[in-house]
């Protein structure tokens, strides 16, 4: 498993300056080039645009992209709206594009929303990069996942099964509702839950938009409609830190089980308190740094998003592009009381 401790990181991180120094490739780089013979260009300018800013999972994930974006000797750029909604983030594409980006790495709140500015961009020579949370196939050059629909949904499956006995009413406090991620996640969950768990009966789906007080009263709203709530899955990081917080000074503590999607640093007072006993992500850190440096190969011209393309992705290693312009960054993995103070981010 591809997954940084932060130790490892660190060593990795210096191990990588190190040889980039030694190789004479740490130059600052060109940010203005245009086409090469090759379809290729040299123009590193990355800008990430995440779901919305301030929170911790994307700030996260906006270090490991601009970690990579200086091996690479390129300029990085995080922008974003302050709050996630479907078009949101329709101006910040329009501005990379006018700015003459090398490419957009987006975390799309909405499949569609922000297709016709994705594609504007594309004609004028933008690379479109996916990550955590996708668009529909046609208006992004590649797509990078964090771990498969299928692992994602089983993970959190099989917690919040294990913490309620497989029996009981169970709700989901999700991000926005339009939300590309969460959303085929849940629909996964339900798979699994009717195939798998006849004895647990999903009963609300409610929707926390990503937002730490909207996330917290919807929580306390979906206990009251539901007395006899066993659990609660959020799979949002916003989300089950909320709902973690509204448990953990709740009559509900210890007797409401949560699990769902969460950063070690937002989860680890309530796995200490015992509010939560597991959770489940990748490391963030990883993703945004494996999606940089696969901008930079689109850039470079090194893929074009073809099945079989491979590129190095630093420390990270070589990938290679999957069916539907998919790059899949590993497994999720599990936090408990026993290996949460392992990690920082
Ligand atoms: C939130 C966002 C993000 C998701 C994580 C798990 O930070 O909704 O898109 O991947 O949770």
């Amino acid at each position: 498993m591809k997954f940084a401790h932060k130790r490892a990181t660190a060593v990795a991180a210096a191990a990588v300056a190190a040889a980039l120094a030694l190789s004479g490739c740490a130059d600052t780089g060109s940010t203005g080039g245009g086409s090469s013979d090759g379809g290729g260009s040299d123009n590193l300018s990355i800008t990430f645009l995440p779901k919305s800013l301030g929170n911790p999972y994307f700030d996260t994930s906006s270090k490991g992209g601009k970690a990579a974006v200086e091996e690479l000797g390129g300029t990085f750029a995080e922008v974003g709206p302050a709050e996630s909604g479907p078009d949101a983030q329709v101006s910040y594409i329009n501005t990379a594009t006018q700015q003459g980006v090398g490419s957009l790495v987006v975390s799309a709140n909405d499949p569609k929303a922000i297709c016709d500015a994705l594609n504007e961009a594309r004609d004028a020579g933008v690379k479109v990069v996916t990550f955590d949370s996708d668009t529909n196939a046609d208006c992004r050059d590649l797509f990078v996942n964090q771990a498969t629909a299928d692992g994602i949904a089983k993970v959190q499956v099989d917690l919040i099964a294990e913490q309620i006995g497989d029996a009981g009413e169970i709700a989901i406090v999700s991000s926005t509702a339009n939300a590309t991620n969460q959303n085929t996640w849940i629909d996964k969950m339900k798979e699994l839950l009717a195939a798998d768990h006849p004895n647990i009966q999903l009963v609300d789906v409610v929707y926390g938009d990503d937002d730490e007080q909207i996330s917290f009263d919807k929580t306390a709203a979906v206990l009251q409609s539901h007395p006899n709530l066993k659990g609660i899955v959020s799979p949002t990081t916003i989300g089950i830190s909320a709902a973690a917080r509204y448990l953990s000074t709740s009559d509900y503590k210890g007797k409401v089980a949560l699990t769902g999607l969460g950063t070690p640093n937002q989860m680890r007072e309530y796995i200490e308190d015992g509010t939560v006993t597991a959770f489940a992500l990748w490391n963030p850190e990883d993703l945004g740094y494996l999606s940089a440096y696969a901008a930079a190969a689109l850039i470079n011209g090194d893929i074009t998003g073809k099945e079989g393309d491979t590129f190095k992705a630093g420390k990270l290693g070589e990938y290679t592009v999957g069916a539907d312009a998919t790059v899949l960054l590993g497994d999720p993995y599990v936090f408990n009381k026993d290996n949460i103070d392992d990690f920082d981010f």
